[in-house]
């Protein structure tokens, strides 16, 4: 792993250049919360979030962006306003909301050239879509190129007012909301060629240190002693899994990527980009500073000084660093040890193979580029949503032609994936459903009569695999991929087209702003789009680059 070491040693040497000081007071301002009728800007600011100041592309000028709220079966309207300026970084953007099914509404799933063309700047486009019959810990982050690196994500969560697991916790609102991130210190656009890149630092709640020397903020999360917590923890980084865990206290799960668990104690979790765990915390011990722990499988790395970690604050306790130390897992997370609470099972048939389309997946990394059954993702300039509107139907018309998996509707699908090669593990991501996990990798045996049900799985190392099932009840193109946003970039994706006959009747009447999305994006000059000299910046940073341009 000698090039990620030496590109962060660059990284590291750009950063000492040029040290910001920040005199925030607690408590910490927080941004909004906002409902599920609502307008959220996309702009350019710069801020500090650990120590070092850079432009980043943000909602709403905050990182993360704000909180995003509904009741269980409200409908969304939400307006994503453009207003971009910074020409170092993306100028267009658009708007993924991370694990909300979109059945029927595939048009505001936000994935550029997927479901639609991205949002030019001084545009705006509204989000129509309802969640049914969905409640829990979500998040909504770009899906163009790789700007979510660059800032621009945030926490939503769906509330049940009949949630079984209300007699769990006392308290349940936006300070028990628990954003982990990774945060560079080069722009996207320019940290997108290199090969092997690694986070500048890690953010909890938006704020961190870069080196144990910068005294910036940490967040701090404030508790009563005895009452409950449910802590809504969401990976939202570009790359870096996290391990998680709170000194001194156990952590029980009962709800993984919106779905709801059989409680499970544990007192550490791995956390996968795209992940999110509803954890119930009671705050049973006596009044201090506890430290919450997240740490990133990123090279060189610690907890000295503050890094990767954040404060647990009961009330009355003194306003200094915790004291506490870490320690062994007892109880960590096993994936296979979470059960899903509510009508478990996989679909179909049990036994392996024995679904009604059983996929094969073999993902390869030579060089950087990352290939899926020996094909690397490149966005077609026309979304593929487009294009079956227009009459595409077969796999064969519908572009890019060796990505696209188009699938018989309502067939149980089994798909298998094995991934080898670098910069794993890798979390697999698929838009339009949750999953059951009928194998987790690192696991020996299969489960189809409780196993997990889930939107991003980790795909596991070198000989491992997973295998997932879902129905193909949701007719449109649903993006599968790794939610590494460097590895999605550099080709690590496949669309599944479910039945794309059935698409146009599906879907609700596509909304006419929708259609303007694409004569306005393709009319745009490279200066509009932005981040014109990124592969140059690149290139005066390291001669480790991807060999060619390639353009959002
Ligand atoms: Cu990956």
């Amino acid at each position: 792993m000698l090039i990620p070491i030496f590109i962060a040693s660059i990284i590291a040497s750009i950063n000492a250049a040029s040290i910001a000081s920040r005199s925030q007071s607690y408590p910490l301002p927080r941004a909004g919360v906002l409902g599920p009728k609502t307008t959220i800007t996309v702009g350019n600011n710069v801020i500090s979030p650990d120590g070092f100041e850079r432009s980043a592309t943000l909602v709403d000028g905050t990182f993360p962006g704000p909180l995003i709220t509904a009741q269980k079966g409200d409908s969304f309207a939400i307006e994503v306003v453009n207003g971009l300026t910074d020409d170092t970084m993306f100028k267009s953007t658009s708007i993924h909301w991370h694990g909300i099914y979109q059945n029927g509404t595939n048009y505001a799933d936000g994935t550029s050239f997927v479901s639609q063309c991205p949002i030019a700047q001084n545009n705006s486009f509204v989000h129509t879509f309802s969640v049914p019959n969905q409640a829990g810990t979500y998040w909504y982050h770009s899906h163009y190129s790789v700007q979510q690196c660059d800032g621009l994500k945030g926490p939503l969560v769906i509330y049940d007012p009949d949630d079984p697991f209300a007699y769990m916790y006392d308290v349940d609102d936006a300070t028990t909301v628990i954003t982990l991130s990774d945060w560079y210190h080069v722009v996207a656009p320019v940290t997108r060629y290199f090969i092997g890149v690694e986070a500048s630092s890690s953010l909890i709640n938006g704020l961190g240190r870069y080196t144990p020397d910068i005294q910036s903020d940490l967040a701090v999360i404030n508790v009563e002693q005895g009452k409950r917590y449910r802590m809504r923890l969401i990976a939202m980084s570009c790359d870096p899994n996290f391990l998680f865990s709170i000194d001194g206290h156990n952590l029980t799960v009962i709800e993984a990527d919106g779905v709801l668990t059989e409680p499970l104690a544990v007192d550490k979790l791995r956390i996968f980009p795209g992940q999110r765990y509803s954890v119930v915390l009671e705050a049973n011990k006596s009044v201090d500073n506890y430290w919450i722990r997240s740490f990133p499988n990123i090279s060189g790395t610690s907890f000295d000084g503050g890094m990767n970690s954040a404060i647990l604050r009961y009330n009355g306790a003194q306003q200094v660093d915790p004291t506490t130390n870490d320690t062994i897992a007892k109880m960590a997370l096993e994936e296979w040890n979470l059960h899903t609470l509510i009508n478990p099972g996989a679909p179909g048939i049990p036994g392996y193979g024995n679904a009604d389309i059983n996929l094969n997946l073999n993902v390869t990394n030579p060089n950087g580029t990352f290939y899926v059954n020996n094909v690397s993702f490149k966005s077609p300039t026309v979304p593929v949503l487009l294009q079956i509107l227009s009459g595409a139907q077969d796999a064969s018309q519908l572009l890019p032609n060796e990505s696209i998996i188009v699938l018989e509707a309502n067939k149980v699908v089994e798909l298998t994936m094995s991934t080898g090669g670098l910069g794993g593990p890798h979390p697999i991501h698929l838009h339009g459903h949750a999953f059951d996990v009928v194998q987790s990798a690192g696991n020996s045996t299969f489960n189809y009569v409780n196993p997990v049900r889930r939107d991003v799985v980790n795909a596991g190392g070198i000989g491992q695999q997973m295998v997932i099932r879902w129905i193909t009840d949701n007719s449109g193109p649903w993006f599968l991929h790794c939610h590494i946003d460097w590895h999605l970039d550099a080709g690590f994706a496949v669309v599944m087209a479910e039945s794309p006959s059935d698409t146009l009747a599906h879907l609700n009447p596509v909304p006419t702003d929708w259609d303007q999305l694409c004569p306005i994006f393709d009319s745009l000059s490279p200066s509009q789009l932005g981040a014109l000299d990124a592969y140059e910046q690149a290139e005066s940073i390291t001669p480790i680059l991807f060999p060619q341009p390639h353009i959002p």
